[in-house]
């Protein structure tokens, strides 16, 4: 920073001193280190990254410093209050365990042993290594993992590079099989942020969906809405959860049977003839096929397979239908489960089809978004390969990139060779299933490369680390939404990086650059290509700066306000039986199939989200990690007893493939079935850079040494894995 900027900025927050929302240039911003000299207090409006819900923020600094961060009362997602993990956002800059400098690998993959190197030199070898690859392989031999949307720029350079081999862990490991599902259904995806009218739901059931402690932001605040107005929740759940403890029916399921329930409801529905008649002739297709399908799916029959009581099952049928069509089965989002997703999935699809919830009130909106503009790029090349992941279309439905397929590649070097990674803020090893798996296809690789803010177990495989800006250090890409309003929103830096760390896109322009792609980055810096963008959409620059958010005019989102009831599926109507997976080999209306058993005496492993923690990627931010630092493993009480294993005790849980995890603490609980134990997801670090949670707790993905693949799409199902528990050596804190 020179000394003329900073002066500059001086006079700026001089003359603005505890005005809000000051307008920031990206260089002039005052440092969080000692020697700043900036005084007074300012705040800049930008969105958070804590998480995938981008909440609309106000970071305010003072003296300097990054004090807090609040949510943004104009937006809508936050409507002014963040989660915890968004108001402990500001421990991301101050993380001690930051990567500082770009590295280069020193010894063998996997040792963490760097030297640190300039931008230029780190770059430089990406690129010529890149090069490399491609006249061997061509451009298709480079893949890239990114997960959010501050990947947008990196995603950018590799598709002016020519590789159509780009990735998410949330298709194929989150909500993959649910949006295969629901477009099966009815054409359309349920989108994120999903199209949930929670709010104005008068009966909410949530299948897994565990509310309060999955903190999806508008989805929690609309919850505690519905509960406050009386709404009827009934939580299928076999844990207690947050979300259960609101619950008027708590239905603690056999793991994995959930689809046997959800056919025994439709069944009761149909019956006893409590589904939307009207809604069903008007809209669906293949009614009377669907209905012959489940006639056998009695709740007595259903049962046998789930444990609920099958006068449970009518009466909680009768209370979906006492509030149709304001009765929302909710989608749930991290659906990978037991491979059966996309399928059980499409039942939910079809169980909100015969409450007549799609495009209703009270169930799913139909979401508008603002008319922003894509920033006019030449063409990208044609890449001349097909996308690596799905060879012949195994899996005939996924319209996503299946991760998991790019590491097969990888390894097998078929249908074509992989031999570069790209991983931006994804860390593939706690994500994907198998990390040995993981390891073998990252063994394979020419160059590895990862971007990331901290040094994760994933960026220990690399041969190039590159350290990312925080989001409040940096400008990403506009946050152009569909929800249940239009409106647009930008992040732009609060305060400067404390070291050598740069922004996704200045990475992304320089790396073109040193590739020969300049054509493709015809602007400069981030401010640039965003104003254009906001400006073409006949929006004013300067406002959006300012208030962090603008919003658009409200419109219908209801088939009764004058939306148009379109299905676009080959029918153009709601498929209760799906011709489409007819034709492709698979039942045209969901069939139940038993889960696999796990070995005698071993406990099913499930996974799942604490409020203050997101997946493995807060446990070395210091202000959620003290309030949160570790998990424990919720243990049924009874079997607890059983095994002579006392609460708060120290355990190990081997698996059934041998595998052992780190010692972790038992919660002996009533609050969870004697078939399966729970983790909360990201905890047993194995990183050595990450210094605080280094060995904290046990790492549900290290125990995730098997999935079971849903054939329509390709998710992992993840739950299924199994567990016993072991008294650990050492049993004292
Ligand atoms: N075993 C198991 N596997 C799972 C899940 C589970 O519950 N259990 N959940 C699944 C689900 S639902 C999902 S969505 C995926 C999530 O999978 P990922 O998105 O891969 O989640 P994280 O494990 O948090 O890894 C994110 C990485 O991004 C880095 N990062 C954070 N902020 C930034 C940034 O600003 N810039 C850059 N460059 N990097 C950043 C973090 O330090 C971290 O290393 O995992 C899936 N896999
Ligand atoms: N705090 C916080 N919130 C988050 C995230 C985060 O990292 N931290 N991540 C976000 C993301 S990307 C996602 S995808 C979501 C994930 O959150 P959700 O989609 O709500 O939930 P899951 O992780 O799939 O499921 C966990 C719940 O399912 C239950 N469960 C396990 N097996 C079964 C079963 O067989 N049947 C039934 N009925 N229930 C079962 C578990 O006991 C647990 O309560 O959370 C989002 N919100
Ligand atoms: S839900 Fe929480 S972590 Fe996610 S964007 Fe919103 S405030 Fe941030
Ligand atoms: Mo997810």
């Amino acid at each position: 920073m020179t000394t003329l900027s900073r002066r500059k900025f001086l006079k700026i927050s001089g003359a603005t001193v505890a005005a809000s929302a000051v307008a920031t240039s990206g260089c002039s911003l005052g440092n969080s280190g000692a020697g700043t000299k900036e005084s007074g207090i300012r705040t800049v409006a930008t969105y958070c990254d804590l998480c995938f819900w981008k909440c609309g923020a106000i970071a305010t600094v003072k003296d300097g410093r990054l004090w807090k961060i609040e949510g943004n009362p104009l937006d809508p997602l936050s409507r002014g209050r963040l989660c915890p993990r968004g108001t402990g956002g500001v421990g991301a800059h101050f993380d001690p365990d930051r990567l500082r400098t770009p590295l280069l690998r020193r010894k063998n993959r996997g040792d963490e042993e760097w030297v640190a190197v300039t931008w230029d030199e780190a770059l430089g070898t990406i690129a010529e290594k890149m090069q490399k690859i491609k006249a061997e392989y061509g451009p298709e031999a480079i893949a890239l993992f990114s997960h959010g949307i501050g990947g947008n720029f990196l995603k950018h350079t590799l598709k002016a590079f020519g590789t159509p081999n780009i990735t998410a862990p949330s298709f194929a490991q989150c909500r993959g099989p649910r949006d295969v599902g629901f477009r099966l259904t009815f054409g359309e995806d349920v989108s994120s942020p999903e199209r949930t009218d929670i709010r104005n739901a008068k009966c909410l059931v949530l299948i897994g969906s565990h509310l309060g402690e999955n903190m999806h932001n508008t989805q929690v605040q609309e919850f505690a809405e519905a509960v406050g107005n009386g709404a009827s929740v009934i939580v299928v759940d076999p844990r207690f959860s947050v979300a259960a403890s609101k619950a008027k029916h708590y239905l603690p399921i056999k793991p994995g049977t959930d689809l046997a329930l959800i056919l025994a409801w439709m069944n009761v529905l149909v019956q006893e003839g409590l589904y939307d008649k009207d809604y069903v002739d008007q809209y669906g297709f293949g009614f009377d096929h669907f209905a012959a399908s489940i006639s056998t799916a009695t709740p007595e029959w259903a049962y046998i397979e789930t444990g609920i009581d099958p006068d449970v099952i009518r009466e909680t049928a009768r209370e979906m239908a006492r509030y149709r069509p304001a009765t929302l089965v909710h989608p749930g989002r991290h659906v990978t489960w037991y491979g059966d997703d996309a399928q059980r999935s499409r039942a939910i699809a079809l169980l909100n089809a015969l409450i007549g919830s799609w495009g209703r009130k009270g169930g799913f909106y139909t979401p508008q978004s603002m008319d922003v503009p894509a920033y006019p790029y030449p063409p990208y090349p044609k890449p001349l390969k097909e996308k690596v992941d799905n060879p012949g279309h195994r899996y005939p439905f996924a319209h996503e990139t299946i991760t998991t397929g790019i590491r097969e590649a990888t390894i097998t070097g078929m249908p074509y060779p992989i031999k570069g990674w790209f991983t931006y803020a994804t860390n593939l090893l706690h994500a994907l299933p198998n990390d040995q798996e993981t390891i073998r296809a990252m063994q394979n690789l020419d160059l590895m490369v990862v971007v990331d803010v901290i040094p994760s177990e994933t960026a220990g495989w690399a041969d190039v680390v590159l350290p990312e800006s925080v989001y409040l250090e940096r400008h990403d890409d506009l946050n152009v939404e569909w929800f249940r309003e239009p409106f647009v929103a930008i992040r732009q830096p609060v305060v400067a990086s404390p070291h050598d760390q740069k922004p996704g896109w200045w990475i992304a322009l320089q790396l073109a650059n040193k590739l020969g792609l300049e054509a493709y980055f015809p602007w400069k810096n981030a401010e640039e290509y965003l104003e254009k963008r906001v400006t073409a959409a006949g929006l004013s620059w300067d406002e959006l700066k300012e208030k962090g958010i603008i919003r658009g005019q409200h419109q219908p989102i209801y088939y009764s306000e004058g939306v148009p009831a379109e299905f676009p599926t080959p029918s153009g109507k709601i498929e209760f039986s799906s011709p489409q997976l007819a034709q492709a080999g698979f039942d045209p209306v969901p069939r139940y199939t038993r889960p696999t058993q796990g070995p005698e005496g071993s406990f099913r492993l499930l996974f799942g989200r604490a409020p203050v923690h997101s997946f493995s990627r807060t446990q070395s931010n210091p202000i959620l990690a003290d309030m949160m630092d570790t998990n424990e493993v919720w243990v049924n009480a009874n079997a607890a007893a059983r095994l002579d294993i006392a609460d708060g005790q120290y355990v190990r849980l081997r698996n059934q493939d041998g595998v052992v995890s780190n010692r972790v603490r038992v919660k002996a609980t009533e609050r969870i079935r004697p078939d399966c134990v729970y983790l909360v997801h990201g905890f047993g670090h194995t990183a050595r850079g990450l210094r605080r949670p280094f060995g904290k707790g046990a790492s549900d993905a290290q125990l995730v040494t098997r999935s079971a693949v849903d054939p329509l799409m390709g998710g992992t199902g993840m739950n299924v894995n199994f567990v016993t528990i072991e008294p650990a050596e050492d049993n004292h804190a």
